[in-house]
């Protein structure tokens, strides 16, 4: 196992101490008194293994955007995923993405904006606190998760960058290294890389949306799209984005990576919809994870995603058949 998840009984100390003070002691007890403590609280101190390469993040806790549903495992989140950079199997990127390397990251910002240029991740995120939330995931292939993210609402940083009124849709792509990218050097691979991902700008403004640096209190792990990945809790999986270096403010709607592959199958809207099926499988339930292979966990799947109330608004008037 590649993380240690933080015991469920310890409470955030990040909810009760300031910052600083909370930073400067989790220092202090990692070097004076980590091997003494390792014999009372055994793997609370692997956090920061430099094994894993994983860290620990501050942040409070954003109960009001969060689901009290049932977490799936750590190592579920970690161990089965979607990241065809890596390869198409569910266990390749846990197995592979080891091999791209997260430090340092920039992201290049352009396009209808008054703040493009080249940033790197630090400065991205410098004047934003980090929060916690706990999201439903719904895969398009009709599986889903409940993940706790740790990031920032993707509007703080869309309002830093300042779009311009040519604004209308936010582009996003991922890394494009085959160097590091198995996935990209295969012959076989259908996807037309770098992978593509866009949202309407009133989509990207809407409170939900989120751009995770973390998930169980540390840092992503890079199957999960480190350093940083677009978290849309309302879509289809496909449209939360992961490994970011590229953010563009367009006018015009953008080719998303999906859509591109099979248009009849996959659209830019994919919010998650009971009533529109896939042309190749029922949208009515989803397989919640864990599920084990003889006795399978389904449940009903929601209008986007159990997040109506939130969304609803964003798409009145439209017909989500043909806007799928
Ligand atoms: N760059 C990139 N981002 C991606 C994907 C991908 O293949 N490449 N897969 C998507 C799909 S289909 C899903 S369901 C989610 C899965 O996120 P997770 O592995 O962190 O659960 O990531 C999405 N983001
Ligand atoms: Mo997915």
């Amino acid at each position: 196992m590649l993380i240690k998840q933080r015991p469920s009984w310890v409470l955030p100390e990040s909810e009760v101490t300031p910052k600083s003070i909370y930073l400067n002691r989790r220092k202090f007890m990692t070097g004076a008194i980590g091997a003494a403590a390792s014999l009372t609280v055994p793997g609370l101190l692997h956090a920061n293994d430099a094994s894993s390469g994983l860290k620990a993040l501050d942040y409070r806790s954003a109960t009001e955007y969060s689901t009290d549903e049932k977490k799936t495992p750590l190592d579920d989140v970690t161990a089965y995923n979607n990241f065809y950079e890596f390869g198409t199997g569910k266990g390749d990127p846990a197995k592979y993405a080891g091999e791209m390397s997260v430090d340092p990251w920039s992201v290049e910002v352009e396009g209808e904006c008054e703040r493009p240029g080249r940033y790197a991740l630090e400065d991205l995120l410098k004047p934003h606190d980090y929060e916690e939330r706990i999201y439903r995931l719904r895969c398009v292939e009709a599986w889903s998760m409940v993940i706790p993210w740790v990031g920032v609402p993707l509007a703080d940083v869309i309002k830093q960058l300042q779009p311009n009124s040519r604004a209308k849709y936010v582009y996003f792509e991922t890394l494009h290294d085959p160097k590091q990218m198995r996935g990209q050097r295969s012959l076989f691979s259908t996807v037309e890389w770098p992978y593509r991902e866009g949202l309407r700008m009133d989509e990207a403004m809407n409170e939900l949306a989120f751009l995770a640096v973390g998930l169980y209190g540390e840092t992503l792990p890079n199957q999960n799209g480190a350093p940083i990945r677009l978290v849309v809790p309302w879509k289809y999986g496909f449209k939360s984005i992961k490994s970011i270096v590229r953010i563009r403010f367009a006018e015009e709607q953008p080719k998303t990576s999906w859509e591109m592959l099979a248009p009849n199958e996959y659209g830019f809207y994919a919010n998650v919809n009971p009533e529109v099926d896939h042309p190749r499988w029922s949208q009515k339930q989803e397989r919640r994870l864990p599920s084990g292979i003889l006795r399978p966990n389904w449940i009903e799947t929601t209008k986007f995603n159990g997040y109506e109330e939130q969304v609803a608004h964003l798409y009145k008037g439209m017909d989500l058949a043909k806007y799928y």
